[in-house]
């Protein structure tokens, strides 16, 4: 990208609270003042507020909470993800839009986003809520040289980089409920989809989709939702920029990415372990084929979540959904 707004942006990050003189923008960006003056004025009307002042040039005031490709590049310290960013106003799916820009060859860390989804997915033809400019709707397109069985781990792995990242970034403690949400005080304010194309044992790409409902308020969720689901905004009781999260999550997945890459599975295993709602409670697993009480053991050296019934027989889980009861 590295268009004109996102010079000046960069301009106006790296001296916060400065003044920038219009002759020194135009010479950072390699354009005319006149073009400067037009670009401020458009990050103007996307709710940018800039001091102007003759002589001293411009100051920004604030940045709006947008999910523009400025927004999230702008001080995004990474070298794959997020590098190339399809921001949406309103789509249907993400996930629809990544696996079309991921068949014709989107590089990795490509990250299609929306303000609104008005068919967000789930898992299993669910439906994922996604009203307009309260949450992160984002699909993450990666390409990883691992054989296929081991896919599931990246769904881990990204739920420890958003634990790590969400904590970090609002001081909300994060639960993980396997294999993929994420939740407060027992209530969910965060699930992932991940899909993946591969042909025999090759991975072609996986595209994983992540929502997280940042700043809704409970009048935004639907009556079905209100006593399950929680924001970020609720849990912590302060409104979030959404890119400064979203840069957080692709720091923190990067980094846990590359040395999953590098050194496998084990450290994800044991942060995953550290933040699990379910180790040493009884649990009820729900497959497509049968329904198993037992008490969850952990997680296997692949990721796969281990639950030993009432016999001692220890059970692999691949697939499934959970419900947790009392600790044991
Ligand atoms: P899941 O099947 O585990 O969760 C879906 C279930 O969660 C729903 O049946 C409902 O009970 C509940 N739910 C729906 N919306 C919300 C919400 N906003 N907050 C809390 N609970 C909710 C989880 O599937 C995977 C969700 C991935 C969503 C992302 S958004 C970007 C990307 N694009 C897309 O279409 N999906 C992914």
């Amino acid at each position: 990208m590295k268009n004109i707004k996102h010079e000046i942006l960069k301009a106006f990050h790296q001296h916060p609270g400065e003044f920038i003189s219009g002759e020194a923008l135009s010479q950072i960006c390699n354009c005319t003042r006149t073009a400067v003056w037009k670009h401020i004025e458009e990050l103007r009307q996307e709710g940018y507020r800039f001091d102007a002042v003759r002589k001293a040039g411009y100051r920004l005031l604030s940045a709006p909470d947008s999910l523009s490709e400025e927004a999230i590049q702008t001080g995004l310290q990474t070298r794959i993800m997020g590098q190339r960013i399809y921001a949406h106003d309103e789509v249907v799916s993400t996930q629809m839009l990544a696996h079309e820009v991921a068949s014709k060859g989107a590089p990795e860390g490509t990250i299609v986003i929306a303000e609104k989804q008005n068919g967000g997915k789930g898992r299993l033809g669910r439906a994922w809520h996604s009203p307009k400019g309260t949450g992160i709707w984002m699909s993450l397109i990666i390409r990883p040289s691992i054989p296929l069985s081991k896919a599931p781990q990246l769904t881990l792995l990204t739920a420890v980089a958003l634990a790590k990242a969400i904590q970090l970034h609002t001081g909300v403690s994060v639960q993980i409920k396997w294999p993929n949400d994420l939740l407060y005080q027992g209530k969910k304010f965060c699930g992932i989809l991940t899909e993946l194309n591969a042909e025999s044992d090759r991975i072609n790409y996986l595209v994983i989709g992540i929502g997280i409902n940042v700043n809704t308020v409970e009048s935004d969720f639907p009556d079905d939702l209100r006593e399950i689901a929680t924001s970020l905004r609720i849990a912590s009781g302060n409104e979030i920029k959404r890119a400064a999260l979203l840069q957080a999550f692709c720091q923190e997945f990067e980094a846990e990415y590359l040395h999953y890459l590098a050194h496998g599975f084990d450290q994800i295993k044991q942060a995953w372990e550290a933040r699990s709602i379910s180790l040493g409670r009884m649990v009820t697993v729900r497959t497509i084929h049968t329904t198993i009480e037992g008490k969850s053991i952990g997680l296997d050296p692949e990721g796969v979540l281990i639950v030993e019934d009432g016999t001692g027989i220890r059970h692999k889980v691949y697939s499934a959904d959970i419900d947790y009861g009392a600790e044991r």
